[in-house]
């Protein structure tokens, strides 16, 4: 790992650089795939799967007797630990329901704001080293809270033409009915322009490679909205002497394994702390089934010492990760000066995997800076916001003529008009 000690304000950035992303590479061959699924459908859809995934589907729809049958193979225990997250997802994603709100501006005029579902939405969960049966919970139930219509599911197939079970069973649970063995590229084209089974959708969501990522952002040239831009995933820790050193190093290596361009950095105000962590990721990383692919991201990662909380803040600020834990014995002085974070974790027993599965927060988080300015999929991801107005007789009498004069003022006769109208409408009654 990389040791740096009270790095300059002005290095930061350079310092806090994420894993570049080569795309411009990857946009041909998104857009080659694009033209050719929007021209010919399902028969684009399948090639590209034979190409990519090297299997040949006769039909790429999981049949439900597939779906039911994948209960099965997960153990009775796993299926226990399943129903324990979703429990805990609903009871978050459902309190964040808002009211309709409505007030009167100005008297006779009445404007409420209402909550209405995104009718067809659909779900891509990647497969590849591991599949990520966690974020069909972290997606699809707030997609059922909201009201969504239609919720499609897209995941690529494994060696033998399949779908894991542990990603059938969940989908079940959470009520997904459309479950299709596609991924790639062509999964998000197929759900962009639709194909003769699958459906188009309105907005897409989840995680993927960097074909998933670049083949999200042209999707939304076509006027589908996505969840966010995505990256590779980071945690940043913040701890002091009264953190554990091993409980940061298994936090740390748990962003590390999922992928060599993960990013995981320690921010600290205490040099031994440093060093004590240094070697307890050393410890252990060497007995992690996954130690090729952490390793890789931990000799990117970076231990930073500074000299006090405030410049600690100001840094981690400046990054704004997509997980941020506080181990430090100010919790408050973090919790309240954070801006720019993904999702926060507070204390040394909240583990960033408690997030990830089971606590009840979303795991869909805006990595690569996106902290600054996205949120994190929560309700309102699957959800529009709609305004609604009415205006009486005496409304329009109360604000028409401000209406009236700056409409004249920006050269807009017409819309006067449609002021003036009424206006001289009720002075006639009168
Ligand atoms: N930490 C990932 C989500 C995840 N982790 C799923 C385990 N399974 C999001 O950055
Ligand atoms: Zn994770």
């Amino acid at each position: 790992m990389n040791k740096i000690f009270n790095p300059k304000p002005a290095d930061w950035n350079t310092i806090l650089e994420r894993p570049t992303q080569t795309v411009d590479d990857i946009e041909a061959t998104v857009s080659q795939i694009f033209s050719e699924v929007q021209k010919n459908g399902d028969q684009a859809i399948k090639k590209y799967t034979s190409f990519f995934d090297n299997v040949k589907l006769d039909n790429f729809v999981v049949s439900q007797a597939e779906i039911d049958a994948a209960s099965m193979n997960v153990s009775d225990e796993l299926k226990a630990a399943i129903a324990l997250a979703k429990t805990n997802i609903t009871k978050f994603h459902e309190a964040q329901e808002t009211p309709k709100i409505e007030i009167e501006t100005t008297k006779g005029v009445r404007c409420w704001q209402e909550k209405r579902a995104i009718q067809k939405v659909g779900l891509y969960i990647p497969g590849g080293t591991a599949p990520l049966f966690s974020t069909i919970l972290m997606l699809a139930v707030p997609a059922k809270i909201a009201g969504c219509d239609e919720i499609i599911l897209c995941t690529p197939p494994n060696k033998e033409g399949k779908v894991n079970p542990a990603i059938l069973y969940t989908a079940k649970l959470c009520g997904i009915t459309k479950v299709y063995n596609v991924g790639g590229i062509q999964a998000i084209a197929g759900m962009t322009f639709g194909s003769e089974t699958i459906s188009k959708v309105y907005k897409i969501f989840g995680p993927g490679n960097q074909f998933v990522t670049v083949a999200k952002q042209l999707a939304t040239k076509y006027g589908v909205a996505i969840d966010m831009p995505a990256g590779p995933s980071e945690l940043l820790v913040v701890a002091d002497e009264t953190a554990n050193a091993s409980f940061v190093a298994s936090d740390l290596l748990s962003q590390a394994e999922h992928g060599t361009d993960s990013q995981v950095i320690l921010v600290t105000t205490s040099k031994k702390f440093l060093d004590e962590v240094e070697s307890a990721v050393e410890a252990q990383l060497g007995v992690l089934p996954r130690k090729g692919i952490a390793t890789k991201a931990i000799n990117n990662s970076k231990l930073i010492y500074v000299e006090n909380d405030q410049i600690a803040l100001e840094l981690i600020n400046e990054y704004g990760p997509e997980h941020f834990i506080v181990c430090a014995n100010d919790e408050d002085f973090y919790t309240n000066g954070i801006q720019n974070a993904g999702s926060v974790f507070v204390g040394n027993y909240t583990p960033e995997s408690a997030g990830d599965y089971a606590s009840g927060t979303n795991h869909t988080l805006p990595t690569n800076g996106y902290a600054k300015a996205y949120s994190g999929v929560n309700l309102a991801s699957f959800q529009k916001s709609m305004t609604f107005q009415k205006i009486t007789p005496e409304g329009i009498q109360n604000i028409g003529n401000a209406i009236e004069l700056m409409a004249e003022a920006e050269g807009l006769q017409a819309h006067k008009n449609a002021v003036t109208l009424r206006l001289d409408a009720l002075k006639a009654k009168s």
